[in-house]
């Protein structure tokens, strides 16, 4: 790292996601960036290349690329997408011990070289590897937050603009719930321009929309048939990194770490929080029907059999 130089974002994992946030908060000018990754070479070439990106499109931050942990000092946030998609023929159980493993050695370094940071965490399963994280970095709970609900809000948003021709900056919405199949979205919280969706198009319609949603992640890959989608969720980590960089306080749905809220406690989920920047402000607590709430409910079970299984290898 060239002396006394000062980094604002760290990517640990310079892989499809670490690379898409990269380049969207240098576009964004949010700060400089760090690139960290095993691979020799990897992080350095991507980061070299993001920096020549520079003149053309305006930006005068640079990134570094690196596989020394300790060029990670002094960074504000410090986002996690290292780790292994799911493979065919993988059990979720097998996802967790892989992925946890390389999140305990990651959560280690950010202990030892960045202590006062913002941790986001994008690694598959998301809640689970948030609880990983939050017990091995030790950090208070506001510090360390997933990304999911961003990206899962994103896509909904997008089909429904696409359905009623409608632009994509008319369409709010606000989701619950795990990552994935469990997700809690809600119809009655998603608005055109502040009229729900619920008076625009009829239900099956919404279901149907919701149900891509759901799917959303499979869908693309399935198209792409290696690897995962990283545009979308490269930029909306980018939009978490400036929440919490600009101390916006934006209202977004994060994985956040439950202390009686919803009236659950110990396990990462979805919800709604106030992102500035010392991490998570505030949890909001949303009025639910019952039938959301049991969902929402089905949800932290789900995530809490992630953390179980965490148990069971003795990662926790
Ligand atoms: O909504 C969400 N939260 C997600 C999650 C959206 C998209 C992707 N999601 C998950 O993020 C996905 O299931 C994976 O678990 C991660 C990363 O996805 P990505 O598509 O970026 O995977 P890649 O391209 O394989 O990159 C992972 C990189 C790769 O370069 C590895 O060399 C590196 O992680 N890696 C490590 N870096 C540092 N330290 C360690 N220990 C390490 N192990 C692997």
């Amino acid at each position: 790292m060239p002396a006394g130089k000062r980094f604002s974002v760290a990517c640990i994992g310079a892989g499809n996601v670490g690379a898409t946030v990269a380049q969207y908060c240098l576009d964004m000018e949010l700060g400089d960036v760090v690139l960290v990754d095993v691979v020799e070479g990897l992080p350095q070439g991507k980061a070299l290349d993001l920096t020549e990106a520079g003149p053309v499109r305006g930006y005068s931050c640079v990134a570094i690329g690196t596989n020394d942990y300790s060029d990670i000092a002094g960074c504000d946030v410090v986002v996690v997408t290292a780790g292994l998609p799911r493979k065919p023929g993988m059990t979720r159980l097998d996802l967790v011990e892989k992925n946890g493993k390389i999140i305990s050695e990651v959560c280690e370094n950010i202990g030892r070289y960045a202590p006062e940071s913002v941790v986001i965490i994008v690694t598959n399963p998301l809640d689970v590897m948030c609880y990983l994280a939050l017990k091995r970095l030790g950090f208070p709970p506001r510090r360390v937050v997933g990304m999911a609900g961003i990206l899962d809000s994103a896509r909904l948003r997008s089909f429904v603009a696409a359905e009623l021709g409608v632009s994509m900056k008319n369409v709010d919405t606000m989701l619950l719930g795990s990552h994935g199949d469990q997700m809690v979205p809600l119809p009655r919280y998603t608005t055109v321009s502040g009229v729900p969706i619920t008076q625009l198009m009829p239900k099956e319609r919404i279901d149907a929309l919701i149900k891509r949603t759901r799917e959303g992640g499979g869908e693309i890959v399935a198209l792409l048939k290696t690897g995962s989608a990283f545009y979308a969720p490269g930029a909306s980590v980018a939009r978490m990194v400036q929440c919490i960089l600009h101390d916006e306080r934006q209202i977004v749905p994060c994985s956040a770490y439950l202390t009686g809220q919803y009236d659950m406690k110990d396990v990462y989920i979805g919800v709604p929080v106030r992102l500035g920047k010392g991490g998570v402000e505030e949890i909001l607590e949303l009025e639910l029907t019952d039938e959301e709430y049991a969902a929402l409910k089905a949800s932290a079970d789900d995530v809490r059999e992630g953390i179980e299984g965490l148990r069971k290898i003795g990662l926790l």
